[in-house]
Parts: C-alpha cells; structure tokens; sequence
C-alpha cells in the first residue's frame, strides 16, 4: 500500500499531502507521515514553509474511529498537533471538504488556516460520546471564544468556511479549485513572519456566567449524555489556566468517556448507520437507476413531507390528488413548512422558491408517465392501493420504480397488482417525513437488486438513514412497537397508571412515553369510528373524543398551552375496565414496567432477525435511534439487550410468562450477543 502523506517541495515551501480515502482519517500511518514530513521541513534550511493539504473529498475528517479501543500507536495525536504548532516555520493547513475533529484540531495547531467558501469547521466528537480530545477544548476557545467553542463541541454541528472566517477560525478564504496554489503562495507571504502566531498561547476570556447560562439554556437537549456536560466542565474548568494544564484536564475527561457505556454505544451507532447500506445479496457493481423526476400520490401530511425531502435536493416532484381543494391544500402546507424554516434563518427566500418551483401539482395520474419513481401516499388500505398499482402498471414508463409508503400492508401483495413485480418496493417515511431521518426500504419477494440499490442511494441523497425490511406486518419498527404498546395497556389494568409507564420511558431517555406519544399521534389513529364498540381502553377514550393533544384531552388532560396533568376521568376508565375484565391488581415496580415493555421489545427485534426480516441487529438499531428516539446513547434495542445481558433479557421475558424467541434463547444459552 502506498504511504498515505507525500511531501513534494516548490521553491521553499514544503507540500504535505495527505491521500487517505475515503475521508482522510488521522490513522497511525497518517499520523507518522506528518510527523516524519516536520521532521524533513525542520532539518531542511531551503524549507521556509509548510503547506498541510489534503487529497480526495475531505480534509482530514478526524481521528480513525477504527483504531479507537485497539493497542495506541505513536505519534498520538495530541503530540502531533502540538508539534505542529511547534514548528519554528509557519504551517498553513489548506482546507477543503469537512475539517472535523482531529481534522479541526490539527488545522487549529496550524499557524495559519485557509479554507475554500464550500469548506466546513466542525467538533463532532461529542455525537460519540466524546470529547475533542487533541486540544480542541484548548485551542478552540482561544481563536474564537468560549461561547463558540461550547456551541461548536457540545452539539458537534459543522459550520460554514464564512462563519469560521467570522470567528477566527479561519484566517483567510481561498478560491474554489484554486486551494494549492492559493496556500503556497499564502505560505510565501508568511514565511518571513516572526513570531508565529501559535494558538495556544493566547488567553482566553472568560465570564463566569457564560457556563452555568449555557448549561440551563441547553439541559433538556443535553438530557441524560455525560459527554456534553463533561465537555461543559472541561472548558470552564481550564478556561484562563495554563495550555499544559488545560490539555492535561481534556486528556482525563477524554479517556473517561472513551471507556463509558455511552461512547460504545454512540460508536456502534456510527458504524451501524454506515453498514445499514450494504444489502446482502445483492451482486457487487449493480448500477442503481437514474431518478431524475420524482411521483407522489397523496398531498396529505405524509405525501407532502415526502414531495419536500426530493425538492429539497433539488429533484422535481410531480404530485397527484383527486380533488383540487385537497392538492391545494396540501402543497399550501408544504410552503408554509418551508417558509418557517426560512423564518428560522435556515433556508433564504430564494431556495423556497427554488424548491416549491420545482413542484407540479396535478389532478391527473397520467402525469405521472415521465417519472423515474412513484412513490404512494395514500391512506392505509390494500384494496385502494393495489387500485393505484393497477393503474400505474399502465402509466409508469418501463423501468420506473413504484414504491409504497405503506407502513404495514404487504408489498408482495401490492406488487401481484402489477405486471412488473421486480420493480415495486416499500419506502416508509416516518412521520414527519421532511424531518425523520429513517426510511424503511421494504425488499418484496421479487424486488429486483437495482431497485433496492437505487432506493438506497437516493436515500442517501435525500440525507436519510436506509434500513431494508422483509415483508411482515409493521416491518420492523412498528412490528416491535406492537408488543411494547400491548404490554403498556395491560400494565394499565394490572395497576399501573399512564404517568408511571411514560416516567419509566422518558427516565430511560425516550423523548416521550407510550401514553405521551398516543396523546400527541392521535389516540383516534385506527380507531374504527364506533362510539358504542368499546372493547378496550383507548376505545373508549377514543368514544369520548379524548383524541389526544389535538383535543385537549386524552390520556392526560390539557390546559390551553397544552400542559399535560392527570385525569381523574382516565382514572376512572381504566378502573371500569378493570373491574369488567376481572383483572387481578399487584403493585407494579418500574422494573417490571422495563421488563414487559422494553424486553419484549428485544424479543420482537429477535423474531424479526430469525425470520431475515433484517439484515442484521444493527440494522434494528438503527432503526429505533432514527425512527423511533431510542436514545442514541444506549445505542439501539439490541445493543442495549447485549449490555443488559441476554440470560437476564430471557429470564425477564419467562418471568412474566412471555414465548421467548428461540434465536435469542440460543445466544443467552451460548452467551453470545447480538453486536
Ligand atoms: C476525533 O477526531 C477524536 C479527536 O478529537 C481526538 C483523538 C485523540 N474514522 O459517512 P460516510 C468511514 S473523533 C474512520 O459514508 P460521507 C465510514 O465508516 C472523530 N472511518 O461518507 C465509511 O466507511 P465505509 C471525529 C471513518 O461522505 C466511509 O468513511 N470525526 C471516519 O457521507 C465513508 O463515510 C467524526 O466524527 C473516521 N473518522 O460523509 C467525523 N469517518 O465506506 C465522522 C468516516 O466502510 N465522519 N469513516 O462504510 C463523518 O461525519 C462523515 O464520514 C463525513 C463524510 C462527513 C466525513
């Protein structure tokens, strides 16, 4: 393999390339490159600067998160940086791409820092459970304050070359494509300066206030992640003290997070997300087919959150009702949701426009005929929808791909309506479909394999998270929400209240709990619409119009800005429905709560594995951190029931009487685990 850093000289400056796809990481070999090239810089007297640039897509994109965990290589990074800054010849890091974590570090160890206007500055080390660790809580807030500096690593969001040109991050902004030549001869006009400016030696200006501010303005984002706070508390503690205390601090708070639970977690999350792409058994080098125009049918809440994720990435969207008020209606909400996002400064008028231009409402299904894909919208059931495929059979060009949002019925089913079964696939957005970062891409029986590599690759263009599922009911995410919504309600009439169940969950790091989430959803969803039907709870919270939020009422009563407190009339219901179904009342812990509602959860994730409706438990993982607010932190289901321990999970599930799946019986038994 080639070395990953050249150094090639022009005049008297020294150009250090970097050359390791796909990102640039700062592995071991990286690492050593560079050092050896300040090693060649330093010991040559014709050398009077040095150029840091990299090769490929990205400016150094961090650290190798592979390495993490495995025995440490010299040069660590915290010393490279610090020779960096060493240097007794300036060192200009040109930057292009994502400049992030080590990345960021390194460029910040620089003496000067260029940067092309598409570049972005970004500490993400925090979405690992980490911190900067190679003195970016020291450097950052002396080139651009602590404010900057706690915005930047403790939510770990890049920002744009001119904003880190705004805050001193960037010292200078180049030309696009012109980055080379423009840092050479940047490095020649610096070359004579003395002294260098060498960025840990500046002070830091520090209001007390600013921490304890930050921290309240931010706890419940921050809610139950030990590394935001810790990055908080590093930063203030050292803030005003010495460079080498400060990075002594970060040094220690660092490697306590890299051996905590959460960093695991967050980690195999990372990968998770990047391995969910891969499909099995697909034949290496299948093409996917060009989307370049895009069909919705259905302006409703779910079509039109779908229409803008295409407009969005700038892909035309055809989008079909039957009624004009209905179409009118719907693409009205999709620039209302635009024009609030414009609002909040993330996005200009003119991209609003740019998107909805790209937008053609339509009555008619017949212009739908020049779509690469259609996707279906509307509402769940199968007869109407296997109508819809019909007619599509007839409109679509050969070669476009159908898909369905269906988030339960059976795409097999749907795809016998077509005489083109090969190229019909379920995509399931969540709701809302614009901002839900998961899409279940549902593989049919006979879904063919540049179908599936199409649907992930424009999910990836559309800046989603794919995950393939086989075809049952519910998939996998609302297949394994079945028995934890099942178990809920049962524990409601074995004594517990709605209250204590969602405490449980929200306790655990969901955003909401069962109850919580049926209020906001709509306690009414799949109701039948029977007032005097009343066969279970949510019956006859749904006869009494206790819809939900919507309603000011449902499982909690809401006050007018939608406060939620107890309600003595649910109180009431459950009890009724207790004492006409007889069932026996115990004192309900919250680890039973864990137990029935979480364990049977992992059981599901099992059974959806044994059947090879996922490709893998990561994939269930996955699944549940971007669909569903399982909190990142405790990395998925399955990774969580691997920390908890399967025997445990087991003798949780046979406790209370529930049929264990047998592929999650086999790994407890031979102590095995799912990641
Ligand atoms: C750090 O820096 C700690 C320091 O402060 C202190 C140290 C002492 N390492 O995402 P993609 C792989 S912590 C190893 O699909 P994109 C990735 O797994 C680090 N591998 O591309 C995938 O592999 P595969 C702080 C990495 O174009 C391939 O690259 N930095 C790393 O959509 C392509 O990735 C971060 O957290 C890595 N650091 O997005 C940045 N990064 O093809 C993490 C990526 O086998 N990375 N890979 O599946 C990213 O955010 C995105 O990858 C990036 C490119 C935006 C750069």
């Amino acid at each position: 393999m080639n070395a990953p850093i050249s150094t090639v000289r022009e005049g008297d400056v020294l150009v250090v390339t970097s050359n390791n796809p796909p990102v640039n990481a700062l592995g071991a070999a990286v690492r050593q490159g560079l050092d050896a090239a300040l090693t060649e810089a330093a010991g040559d007297d014709g050398i009077k600067a040095v150029v840091i640039i990299c090769e490929g897509q990205t400016f150094f994109a961090g650290a190798d998160i592979t390495e993490f965990g495995k025995p440490f290589v010299e040069p660590s990074l915290p010393v490279l940086v610090d020779r960096i800054e060493a240097s007794e010849k300036p060192v200009i890091a040109a930057v292009h791409g994502t400049a992030l974590g080590g990345g960021c570090e390194v460029a910040l160890a620089c003496h000067y820092r260029m940067a092309v206007p598409s570049a972005k500055f970004g500490l993400p080390e925090v979405k690992l459970g980490l911190l900067p660790g190679a003195g970016g809580t020291q450097r950052l807030p002396r080139v651009a304050g602590v404010e900057v500096a706690l915005e930047m690593a403790t939510k770990g969001d890049p920002i744009p070359a001119a904003k880190a040109k705004d805050v001193g991050l960037v010292d200078r902004l180049a030309s696009e494509g012109a980055l080379r030549d423009e840092a050479i001869a940047y490095a020649r006009e610096v070359a004579g300066a003395r002294p260098l400016p060498r960025t840990s030696t500046r002070d830091v200006t520090v209001d007390s206030a600013t921490f304890d501010t930050f921290r309240k303005a931010n706890a419940k984002r921050f809610r139950g992640m030990d590394a935001p706070a810790e990055i908080i508390d590093v930063i203030e503690a050292t803030a005003g003290k010495p460079y080498t205390e400060g990075v002594q601090r970060e040094r220690m708070s660092f490697m306590k997070l890299m051996m905590g639970a959460q960093s695991a977690a967050l980690r195999h999350i990372f990968f998770a997300e990047r391995k969910a792409a891969k499909i099995d058994g697909v034949p290496d080098g299948t093409e996917a087919r060009a989307i370049k125009k895009v069909g919705v049918i259905g302006a409703g809440t779910m079509g039109g959150g779908i229409s803008m994720n295409f407009l969005s990435a700038g892909i035309p969207v055809t989008i079909v009702e039957m009624q004009q008020d209905a179409l009118d209606r719907g693409t009205g909400v999709m620039r209302k949701n635009y024009e609030a996002t414009a609002a909040k400064g993330r996005m200009t008028a003119e991209q609003v426009e740019k998107a909805m231009g790209l937008l053609n409402p339509s009555l008619s299904m017949d212009d739908l005929a020049d779509c690469d894909l259609i996707i279906e919208a509307v509402y769940e059931n199968m007869d109407v929808k296997k109508e819809i495929f019909g007619k599509l059979d007839r409109i679509a060009k050969p070669g476009a791909i159908l898909a369905s949002n269906t988030s339960y019925l059976n795409i097999d089913e749907i795809a016998a309506s077509t005489g083109r079964p090969q190229d019909v696939l379920g995509l399931h957005f969540f709701s809302p479909a614009n901002v839900m970062k998961l899409l279940e891409v549902v593989r049919g029986a006979k879904t063919a394999p540049d179908v599936l590599v199409t649907a992930m690759t424009v999910a990836k263009k559309i800046r989603k998270v794919a995950v393939v599922a086989g075809v049952c009911h519910g998939f996998i995410g609302n297949r394994m929400l079945m028995p934890r919504q099942v178990e809920a309600t049962n524990l409601l009439l074995e004594g517990a209240t709605p209250e204590q169940i969602d405490r449980v969950h929200v306790g655990f790091g969901m955003p909401m709990g069962p109850f919580q989430m049926a209020d906001l959803a709509g306690v009414d969803i799949g109701w039948h619409r029977d007032p005097t039907r009343i066969e279970n709870i949510r019956d006859a919270l749904a006869a009494e119009e206790r819809w939900g939020q919507k309603k000011g009422a449902g499982f909690y009563d809401y006050d007018d800005k939608r406060q939620p407190s107890n309600s003595p009339r649910v109180a009431a219901i459950i009890e009724d429905f207790r004492q006409k179904t007889g069932t026996p009342q115990h004192d309900v812990t919250d680890e039973e709560i864990v137990e029935r509602t979480l364990y049977t959860m992992v059981n599901e994730g099992a059974k959806i594995l044994e059947e090879g409706m996922a490709q893998r438990a990561s994939d269930i993982d996955v699944v549940w951190v971007y669909g569903y607010g399982w909190p990142p932190y405790r990395g998925g289901p399955m990774f969580w029931a691997d920390g908890e321990g399967l025997k445990k999970i087991v003798a949780g599930l046979e406790k209370h009487g529930f049929e264990v799946s047998a592929l999650l019986r086999e790994k407890a038994e031979k102590g095995e685990k799912f990641n």
